[in-house]
């Protein structure tokens, strides 16, 4: 048998280092913070952690605009720091991976400055130009962010391309220039002992002809995802990942589950995959994602990879609103439920900061509050729908991506230690951090965070559940999930409940008489194994044998 490579059998952390922790009072988070927490993730069992953007940035999109690569922002420290806390990180055994964006960059960083000063700019075609012809963009598409993918620019006479801000201007890829200095930008980081990449926005690497007609509804952007032709550019960089040992993590909106076997899997361009299916997008209020679709996408991937490739499995991140709060109505036996579906599935789980405390969605009271730009534009764009104020607020941030970005509730204080500091974070704390922080979980035996503790103790000393097969037993009831783990000589069986009832589900005769034990549970006591199986509220239970 094949030792299987360490990040198959690790968990991951996703930090926000701006919101981590933060350690010289200026109200954003930084690197000696993140050094700080280390032996905590270490307590909490952590393999490696994620960091988002820490680079040069003017912060359009937070550090998604980058304007330096080779150089970490001022507000989080230095490359200094930043090799302090590699060390640190390898000396407890934790492995540091990077977010590498490189789909396009900051309008500030100095390819771009130079790109739009003249058509004859050496740096020119690291851009997507088209002419200008009577002053309209060169054709009609909207990009992720709700407005034209074109943004004009007067010292050419062109416009240039942008899938995301006009303040990101796509690279062109299919320049050999730009992917040899993005292949030594990435040698760099490998230098300074870093331990792998999660890849912003992969899949949108490829532009079609743009004389392709966008879609309407829900596959509007699929013109902007997994083109033909993107596999030259996935090669490409995956010969320099392999050839600097540097593992990956791809996010891959777009991806289906059928054709994510190019992406991962043994002839695959990246290790990992994040995908995007089971995300519900929507703006309601209060927020409710569509439980019964998250796990119908869940297990699709997970039959489809099965042996054929490896999936990064999240709930959260830094996009997405609290998962307590959209899919467990905010009540902490919920958490420990979808703790259990985080840690039993078939890939690499990443946890996202503060999801193991339970961290909810932000109560916003003011539009001052708000940090996310696109937030910001639905708020105007609904209040000038004639949406009274009040609920123009609700709708814009019930959604938003800075409900994941406030603070980490470390202390009564948040991410501060004191009353004073806490007024003036560089996005405004969770008023329920008086009531639910790290200080006061650590010591309750039944809090969401030691009941994560106990999940991925078990997890990393149990070889079924990092690599056996997964297969799917039951969906058939609401807001339910059955399903085994298997090895050769053992099994796990797990039975997950995510609605708010008391349930009673049944099991296939096969499955019976299998010296079932218990292992773990949400909540006990727990029932015994039998065809038919009585589950409380929120109750989720795993067995083996
Ligand atoms: O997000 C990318 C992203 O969500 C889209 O590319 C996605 O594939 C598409 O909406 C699917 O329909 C990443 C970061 O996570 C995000 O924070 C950044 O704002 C964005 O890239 C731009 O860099
Ligand atoms: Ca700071």
């Amino acid at each position: 048998k094949i030792n299987p490579p360490w990040w198959q059998s690790a968990i991951g952390y996703q930090i926000y280092p701006r919101s981590f922790q933060d350690t010289n009072h200026d109200g954003i988070g930084d690197l000696q913070g993140i050094i700080k927490r280390l032996p905590y993730l270490k307590w909490l069992g952590i393999d490696f952690i994620w960091l988002n953007p820490i680079y040069t940035s003017p912060n359009v999109d937070n550090g998604y605009d980058i304007a330096d690569f080779q150089n970490i922002a001022s507000e989080y420290g230095t490359l200094s720091d930043f090799k302090t806390l590699i060390a640190a990180a390898h000396k407890q055994d934790i492995r540091v991976i990077m977010d590498l964006v490189v789909n396009h960059t900051s309008n500030q960083h100095a390819w771009f400055k130079a790109a739009k000063t003249s058509r004859n700019n050496p740096y020119h075609d690291f851009y997507i130009w088209q002419p200008n012809h009577n002053h309209q963009p060169p054709n009609n598409w909207t990009n992720f962010t709700g407005d034209s993918v074109w943004t004009y620019n007067q010292a050419t006479d062109e416009w240039y391309f942008h899938l995301f801000a006009p303040e990101q201007p796509d690279l062109n890829w299919e320049n050999p220039s730009v992917q040899t200095e993005i292949i030594n930008m990435i040698t760099w980081w490998s230098e300074q002992n870093i331990d792998g990449f999660r890849l912003d926005a992969l899949s949108h690497l490829k532009k079609v002809s743009f004389e392709t007609p966008q879609p309407t509804g829900e596959h509007q952007f699929d013109i902007f995802a997994n083109n033909l032709g993107i596999e030259k550019f996935l090669k490409r960089l995956h010969d320099t990942f392999q050839s600097l040992h540097l593992m990956t993590v791809g996010e891959a909106g777009g991806v289906h589950a059928d054709t994510a076997r190019n992406w991962t899997g043994p002839q695959g361009f990246i290790d990992m995959i994040f995908e995007l299916e089971h995300q519900s997008r929507q703006s309601e209020v209060p927020p409710r994602a569509d439980i019964n679709h998250l796990l119908s996408s869940l297990t699709t991937w997970e039959k489809q990879l099965n042996s054929q490739g490896w999936l990064g499995i999240y709930l959260e991140n830094h996009d997405q609103p609290r998962s307590l709060t959209v899919y467990g109505e905010n009540n902490p036996v919920a958490a420990k439920s979808l703790a259990t579906l985080l840690l039993t599935l078939r890939g690499t789980p990443f946890i996202y900061q503060g999801e193991e405390l339970g961290m909810t969605n932000m109560p916003f009271t003011s539009p001052d509050q708000i940090d996310d730009l696109p937030t910001y534009h639905d708020f105007q764009r609904f209040k000038s729908a004639g949406i009274a104020t009040d609920l123009a607020l609700k709708k814009a941030t019930s959604w938003s991506r800075d409900n994941a970005r406030t603070p980490m509730q470390w202390t009564k204080f948040g991410f501060s230690d004191n009353a004073e500091d806490s007024k003036k974070t560089w996005l405004v704390t969770n008023p329920n951090t008086t009531k639910r922080n790290y200080q006061e979980d650590r010591e309750n035996p039944d809090s969401i965070l030691n009941y994560y503790r106990r999940l991925i103790h078990l997890r990393r000393d149990d070889d079924t559940l990092k690599s056996g097969d997964f297969k799917l037993i039951t969906m058939e009831k609401t807001n339910i999930l059955v399903f085994t783990r298997n090895s050769t000589d053992s099994q796990r069986l797990i039975v997950i409940n995510l609605s708010d009832a008391p349930q009673t589900i049944s099991l296939p005769e096969q499955l019976l008489n299998k010296g079932w034990q218990p292992l773990i549970a949400t909540i006990n006591p727990i029932p015994e194994i039998s065809q038919s199986i009585h589950l409380q509220p929120f109750q989720s239970i795993i067995w083996y044998n």
